[in-house]
Formats: structure tokens, C-alpha cells, sequence
């Protein structure tokens, strides 16, 4: 391998590592897929700071994971060909639904992957050929039920559970048809490029592709399923669009998905995290949601008031986000 590409650690089955992957492609910076395999766990493990994909090995030595910061860094060593749209207005409703992508369109997904046996299985074999290309047809079988025997019991870590699930379903089909309106006009979500928001609710809804529940009701939202195959491979297809062309399509998406939905949810999360309480509940579109406190989502709410807080001049954006519901979380000191 060539010393002046990066190498991105990851696999098909991760939406994280699928997100970082278009990105590299999009922007064409030089890398090596690397999927992660049995026979190269030792070689990951010797750079990995956390047991998670993506995970970026530069081509100076030094490693980077977790794919929001990987994005960050590289908009920074390579801004010539700008993920953020221009204006402050699109450019913030890009970060928020690249954030809402990472930490709520993740709860479908996973829900989906390891909740009924049709997607558990073909999920499970998928991975086993994946981390075990070389291993016999009866090796990956065993190793596909050792991971459905691993998984299941992780699904509360998403919060998916019986009481839980008929809400977080919701929000996939919610999220599908308002998607499949706002894409028809457009080939992404905010004009000819893709966007950071892009990359993060693509990731996601790629991994629904790869179940056959969840494919289904891809397949039809014919939009959002071209969408989903273009940002595999995403191309620059003309100029941004402006926040009053976009709104009528995606301020209810803002406000159905984020304002009313993932927003209420994260917050309680950061309370409970901050009481150091280890699970709370939350009332959701008329639901009581109980799951585990998350701490990385704690963190990364926290990071989004940061960069909303470092915006001058906001009075337009303020607008629209109290419009979307999304005003008071990003403004309130504490909770
Ligand atoms: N916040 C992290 C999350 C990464 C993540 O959860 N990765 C999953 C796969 S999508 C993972 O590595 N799970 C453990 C494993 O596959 O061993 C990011 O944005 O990169």
C-alpha cells in the first residue's frame, strides 16, 4: 500500500464507515477500503483507540475515529470543495440533520437489523462473509448465529423494545415519505451538491437497504432509494439551493423529525446523563420512550449548541428554527 493514502478501516455493514466512505469518494481524497476482517482484527486493534469503524489510518501514521470529527478534520485539510451549503440558514439544517442521521436514524436501523428473524438472518450471513471471506460456508453459518446471539441483547443499547418500537418505526416511515417528496425535485437534500446532512442520513439509510424489511419500504420511495445509490457514489450536480426553495419540503422534515422528535428525546437523554441517572423516559408524538442514557449522543447535543452558540448574526436562522420547534434546545444554558 501507498504511504500517501489513507486507509479507512470499515465495512459495508456499518453506516458510520459507509457515511465516511462516500465522503472520501465525493471529495476524491486518495484511500484504501480496508474491510475489517477476522485476519486483520490484530492490525486494527493495534491502532484502534475505540472498539469502533470507521477508523481512519492518515497517511502520516497518526489515526482518527468517530466519522463526525473525520469529516471535520478532512473539510479543513482539503476546503476546496465545500460539504457545508453557503447559506447560514441551510448550512445549520445540514449539521442538524447530519447530527439527527447519526443519533436517531441509527435507532431504526439497528432496530430493524436485529428485531425480526428475515432481517436477522440475512443481516448475520451478510456480516459473517464480510468479517470471514475466507472461512467455510459452515464456519460463517456458526459465526452468523454467534452474532445474533451477540446483537439481540444490544438492541436496548438503541432503545428498541416493545414498548419502544412502534415509535421508532414510525419515525422511519415519517422520515421515508417526507424524504421521498422533498427528493423529487432535487438530487440531494439541498440542491445539486450533497451535503454534510447527506452524508449522515445516507449512511443510515443505506444499512436499511441491506434488510429485507426495511428494503421494502425503500424500494417504495423510489426518490430517496436513487438518492441513497447516487450518495454511495455522490457527484457534484449543480449549484445549492436556497433555503425558501427547500422549506416547504424539508421544514417539515426539520420539524416532524428533529423539532418534535429527536430533539425532546436527546434532550431528557443529556438530563438524565447529567443526574447520572442510567435510563429515563421520555414522552415522544404522544408515547412513553424508555431506554439506557447514551452517552456519546450527550456529548455530541452539547457539541451542536457549541456550534450554534458561535454564530453571529443568527436572527434569520433563529426564525426558522423556532418555527421547527428546534429553537429552545439549542439555547437553553441548562436543562
Ligand atoms: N459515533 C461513531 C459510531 C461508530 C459506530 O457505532 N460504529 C459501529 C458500526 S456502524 C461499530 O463499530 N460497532 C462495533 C463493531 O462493529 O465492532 C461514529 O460516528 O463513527
Amino acid at each position: 500500500m501507498s504511504k500517501s493514502k489513507h486507509v479507512i478501516y470499515g465495512s459495508e455493514y456499518s453506516p458510520f464507515s459507509i457515511k465516511v466512505r462516500s465522503y472520501f469518494r465525493y471529495r476524491k481524497i486518495d484511500h484504501e477500503w480496508r474491510p475489517r476482517t477476522l485476519d486483520n482484527l490484530a492490525d486494527f486493534k493495534a491502532h484502534a483507540k475505540l472498539p469502533l469503524i470507521p477508523l481512519i489510518l492518515c497517511p502520516d501514521g497518526s489515526v482518527l475515529q468517530d466519522s463526525t470529527p473525520i469529516i471535520e478534520k478532512m473539510e479543513q485539510q482539503y476546503p476546496e470543495m465545500c460539504i457545508s451549503p453557503d447559506d447560514m440558514i441551510c448550512n445549520f439544517m445540514s449539521v442538524m440533520l447530519e447530527e439527527y442521521g447519526d443519533e436517531w436514524v441509527n435507532k431504526p436501523m439497528f432496530h430493524y437489523r436485529w428485531w425480526a428473524d428475515a432481517d436477522q438472518i440475512a443481516v448475520s450471513t451478510g456480516l459473517a462473509q464480510s468479517i470471514m471471506p475466507n472461512a467455510t460456508d459452515q464456519e460463517q453459518k456458526a459465526f452468523a448465529s454467534q452474532l445474533v446471539e451477540r446483537m439481540v441483547p444490544r438492541l436496548s443499547f438503541v432503545g428498541s423494545s416493545a414498548q419502544n418500537k412502534q415509535t421508532i418505526e414510525a419515525s422511519l416511515e415519517d422520515l421515508l415519505a417526507l424524504l421521498e417528496v422533498h427528493l423529487d425535485a432535487r438530487p440531494y437534500v439541498f440542491g445539486g451538491k450533497p451535503s454534510f446532512g447527506d452524508f449522515g442520513l445516507a449512511g443510515q439509510l443505506f444499512g436499511c437497504t441491506q434488510q429485507p424489511t426495511t428494503a421494502v419500504m425503500i424500494e417504495s420511495n423510489p426518490n430517496v432509494a436513487n438518492w441513497i445509490e447516487r450518495m454511495l457514489n455522490p457527484e457534484d450536480l449543480g449549484e445549492w439551493e436556497e433555503w425558501s426553495e427547500l422549506s416547504p419540503t424539508l421544514l417539515p422534515i426539520i420539524k416532524g423529525q428533529i423539532g418534535d422528535l429527536y430533539f425532546p428525546w436527546a434532550i431528557e437523554n443529556l438530563i438524565a446523563l447529567e443526574a447520572e441517572h442510567g435510563t429515563f423516559t421520555v414522552t415522544l408524538k404522544g408515547s412513553d420512550f424508555t431506554q439506557d442514557t447514551m452517552k456519546y449522543t450527550g456529548r455530541s447535543l452539547t457539541a451542536l449548541r457549541g456550534k450554534f452558540q458561535k454564530l453571529e448574526n443568527r436572527g434569520e436562522l433563529e426564525d426558522v428554527l423556532l418555527a421547527a420547534n428546534c429553537l429552545k434546545p439549542l439555547v437553553t444554558e441548562s436543562w
